[in-house]
Parts: C-alpha cells; structure tokens; sequence
C-alpha cells in the first residue's frame, strides 16, 4: 500500500460525532478489527507484501500506525500476505494470518507482539499452523468457557470439473501457537447458500458472534443474489457445530452498479457497546472483480427473533 489514503481522517479526542463515511479506507481488503484495552480500534487489512495496523477512538475518524508486521519478517514467505486477525491475551498481541513461499500454496501462521501496533514478531522459520494444504482467513473466538477456536477456510482446491473452499475449525491450544486435537470441516459451499455451482465455490472469511447462547458462523461466500460474493450465516448451539444456514441468506449483498463484493468482514461494537458495526470490503470496479477493493462500514444487529442483520451497504 502507498501513502495513507486521503480517506484516512486523523485521530481526535473529541466528541465522537453520530455518522461515518464511506469508504472508510482505500485500497484494502478483508479487515481484522480489533477494540482493545487501551480504548482504541485498531484495523488491519490485507495491502500488500506487509500488515499495516490504523487505529480508531470512534470507527469514524482513523489514523495510520505504521508498518505492523513486516513481510521481511516472515523468513517462509513471499506472497500472499492476506487477512490479519489480531487478539489481545495477557497483555499480549496475537497477529494471525496467511501467506505463502514460491509455490504459492498459502499457509496459517501467527506474529506476537506487547503491542497493538506492532512490530510483530514471528517465533519460528516455518509457518506455525501447517495443515498439508493451502488453508487462509484464521479467526480466532475466545469463548466465555476460556476455550479457543481458530476457524479458517481450506483454500479453493479442485473437486471434480470445479473448485471449491471449505470453512474448518480447531481448537487452540493455551500458547495460541497450535492447535488441539483434529480441526472438524464445518461449512462446504453448498451448506451455505441454497444452491452453489459454477467454476469457483468460495466459502471463506469466517467471522463468529455469540449472543444468549448461540454461536452465529458469518462468511463470505457465492450465492445467486445479484451479484457472485456476499455474507451469510448458519448458527449452532456449540462452537464446534453442527452449523445450519439462515434461511434468508445473504444478510450483506451489494445492489449497487458502484459497488459489488461485499464481504471478508469483521464485526465489533460502538464505544459504549450498544451497537454493532460491520467493517467489510468491497469490489471497486465490478469488472476488476477483487483486484480492487476498499473498506466499508455499517451498522447490523439483531432482531428480536434473534436473526443478524445489515443496514448496509451505504455508499457514503
Ligand atoms: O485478500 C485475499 C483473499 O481474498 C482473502 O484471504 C479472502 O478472504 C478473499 O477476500
């Protein structure tokens, strides 16, 4: 990514007024946000051979941090340095994500750093979660019984005339740096939407929320909405699943000529916790596709029969 984007306003203390603007950040994609202790929001997108962090005091007005893990860190990879994910565990900062060597296949790995900011490092020469296939887009819960799970997608592999990605789940082991036990296939594309056909059948860039018991898997996936990405859910009474999709699937589609690819998002709450805001990317150009993306905001909730939903997405 180049100089920080003019969309990119600067940090205040003051009062945080009531509304955001789209595009909340130009050339970006997939967005980790992270609310941490210090009080603030930080952001971290893919952009690049690194991972920038920006952070927030009120979701509206943001600041460049700088350089949060830099790609020469990372001794095993040289590409596809995609989709950071960052938790805070006993004062400490874990940045997950995926990249990739030569032969491009990407892998799961994690950077610790005593800041949000960064820099983060990587504890060792390969990359920490090795699944023997291309596996991207790690999230991490921490549920309320101390257990972690990281969820991540095996990345579009060739079954029969078509390819197609499925959303996978593992618990982690205290460290954060392994997992335990055997990850559990949660989602195949055609459990996420009515019908999934075509060449490319994503499934990928999970997201959980849970609320009064139940856990609700958001991803982004194909469907035929109007336009070929959008976001989805299925819910569980456990972590670990099974997991059955929303009847009304997509909850955020993009209608819009300007605007399409909705989805990769992360969700979090207002300063004071009342509400719930979905920071997600979108496809510039519909004929570019993913090659162009930008970081969008909008509001989402719950309603009383305990269904997610979007009012979204906003053009300005
Ligand atoms: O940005 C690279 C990849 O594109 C992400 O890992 C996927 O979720 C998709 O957004």
């Amino acid at each position: 990514m180049k100089e920080a984007p003019s969309s990119v306003k600067e940090a205040s203390d003051s009062a945080p007024p009531a509304y955001y603007q789209n595009p909340l950040l130009k050339n970006a994609a997939d967005p980790g946000v992270l609310k941490a202790s210090d009080g603030k929001y930080y952001a971290y997108p893919t952009g690049g051979n690194k991972f920038e962090a920006y952070s927030s005091r009120d979701l509206v007005h943001w600041s460049k941090e700088g350089v949060a893990l830099s790609g020469k860190e990372l001794k095993w990879a040289n590409t596809k340095f995609w989709a950071p994910e960052v938790i805070e565990r006993s004062g400490k900062y874990y940045m997950f994500f995926s990249a990739a060597a030569d032969d491009g296949v990407p892998k799961i790995s994690v950077a610790v750093s005593d800041s949000p900011k960064g820099p983060f490092k990587h504890p060792s020469e390969k990359p920490l979660f090795d699944f023997g296939v291309g596996t991207i887009d790690p999230y991490i819960f921490q549920d309320d019984d101390g257990k972690t799970y990281m969820y991540y997608t095996k990345n579009l592999f060739e079954v029969g005339d078509h390819k197609e990605s499925h959303i996978y789940v593992a618990e982690l082991a205290p460290d954060l740096l392994s997992v335990k036990g055997e990850p559990k296939l949660l989602l195949k594309p055609e459990q996420a939407w009515e019908v999934a056909s075509g060449k490319m059948r994503w499934n990928e860039g999970s997201f959980v929320l849970k609320r009064n018991g139940t856990y609700y898997l958001m991803y982004s996936a194909n469907c035929y909405c109007g336009r070929a990405y959008a976001v989805g859910y299925a819910t569980s009474k456990q972590a670990t699943g099974p997991f059955t999709k929303y009847a009304n699937n997509p909850i955020l589609n993009a209608p819009y000529k300007e605007v399409s690819g909705t989805g990769h998002h992360s969700v979090t709450a207002s300063p004071d916790g009342k509400e719930l805001f979905i920071v997600y990317h979108t496809h510039i150009d519909p004929a570019k596709g993913g090659g162009a993306r930008q970081l969008n905001i909008d509001r989402m909730g719950i309603a009383p029969d305990g269904t997610l939903y979007v009012n979204g997405p906003t053009m300005t």
